[in-house]
């Protein structure tokens, strides 16, 4: 066999040899202070606004040690603190329509509570109790994804039924650093940037997927380019900035709402332990640990209200008292729930009943376990 080898004399023009280029924006208006970095959108100046928001931070705050002192003392299953992410799911739950459909991971308590779902309703379902994934209020949201990245391609199946009947409503799927690692994503990725589908994807970059840090887990600079392979609209925000987020997710509703898929990829951290099954003191680094509690979201919406003159030492008193009370009369309806009846686990499982689990379903009945 012989080779020709043609040698090229003259230097290859970089230019012509680039098959694409791409920047990546990374949003921030407020420093840890809470002072701003650049002109505030509009909504900033709505202080009404911004303390209906930092309510929500707050309460979600009171709920997760409310949850995890249960967990600790046997009344609650495992549970999944957000603490230190409040703002991303505070943002969300405050621009989404009501129409729209949220398709939550375990750590978006704020954007459920934000959406009507009840407290209780959540206490159940991490309570082992799957009523109360039935919301009340907002019954077309998703339960609570556990599987990692599965609510990916549901998104996609949800926004391609938006898009079939016509109807001006985003599917919206939030899940974590490390989901974006598994195939569910970019295969999600991909149809909704074929297809144009309006759907928005929101990667909270927590820093950690378990014990696993950002860094072991992709070699890819940001996790939003991702996004670009699919022909996807992508951004970086800080996910610790409450003014940042709200105004990028209503940028990205827009887009997706117009046929435009989207990707936020909300830089935080993960404060607390993976769950309550976990001892993240095992793995994790306290010196980074407090830097990143210096960013924390709650403490600098605080500040820029207070700077704004628009929060004090009293209110602050006051709406941990009645926070902590809704909290409280929450847990009570949580704790007064009867429990499900044994035959439950029964009903959501098969449209007909396979013959094999019937007799099953006739024991769990007769002898009446836990029928209430
Ligand atoms: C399909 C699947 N594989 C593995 C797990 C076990 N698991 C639970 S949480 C988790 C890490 C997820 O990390 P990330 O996506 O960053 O979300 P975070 O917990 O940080 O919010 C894993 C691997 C799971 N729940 N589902
Ligand atoms: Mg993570």
């Amino acid at each position: 066999m012989t080779c020709n080898i043609t040698e090229n004399k003259t230097a290859p023009d970089p230019a012509r040899h680039v098959a694409a280029r791409f920047d990546i924006p990374s949003y921030r208006y407020l420093d840890s202070d809470g002072r701003a970095l650049a002109p505030l959108p509009a909504f900033a100046g709505d202080y009404d606004h911004i303390r209906k928001l930092y309510r929500m931070m707050l309460l979600v705050r009171s709920f997760d040690q409310r949850a995890i002192a249960l967990q600790r003392t046997g009344q609650l299953g495992t549970y999944a603190s957000c603490l230190g992410q409040e703002a991303i799911g505070t943002a969300l739950g405050d621009a989404m329509a009501a129409e729209d459909v949220l398709l939550p991971s375990y750590r978006e308590t704020p954007a459920l509570l934000m959406r009507g779902v009840a407290m209780h309703e959540l206490l159940l379902y991490w309570g082992g109790d799957e009523r109360g994934m039935a919301y009340g209020k907002v019954p077309h949201d998703f339960p609570i994804c556990i599987p990692i990245a599965t609510q990916a391609p549901h998104a996609v199946g949800v926004a391609s039924a938006f898009k079939l009947r016509g109807e001006q409503r985003v599917a919206v799927s939030v899940f974590g650093d490390g989901a974006s690692s598994k195939g569910d994503f970019y295969e999600a990725l991909n149809l909704a940037g074929i297809w144009r589908l309006p759907v928005l994807f929101i990667i909270v970059n927590n820093q950690w997927a378990i014990s696993v840090p950002r860094d072991a887990q992709s070699g890819a600079e940001t996790l939003a380019q991702k996004a670009i392979a699919g022909g996807l609209g992508c951004e970086q925000v800080d996910g610790n900035d409450l003014i940042a987020m709200r105004e990028r997710i209503a940028s990205a509703l827009a887009h997706a709402r117009a046929g435009e898929p989207w990707l936020i990829e909300a830089k935080t951290y993960r404060l607390c332990d993976h769950t309550t099954a976990d001892d993240a003191s095992r793995y994790r680094d306290k010196v980074e640990l407090e830097r990143h509690r210096a960013l924390e979201p709650v403490v600098r919406i605080r500040r820029y209200l207070e700077q704004a003159g628009q929060w004090d030492q009293r209110q602050e008193d006051e709406l941990k008292t009645s926070n902590d009370t809704e909290v409280e009369n929450a847990v009570n309806t949580y704790l007064a729930a009867p429990p499900p009846s044994a035959q439950a686990m029964f009903d959501h499982l098969y449209a007909v009943l396979p013959e094999s689990l019937h007799w099953q379903l006739v024991q769990a009945t007769e002898q009446g376990h836990g029928c209430g």
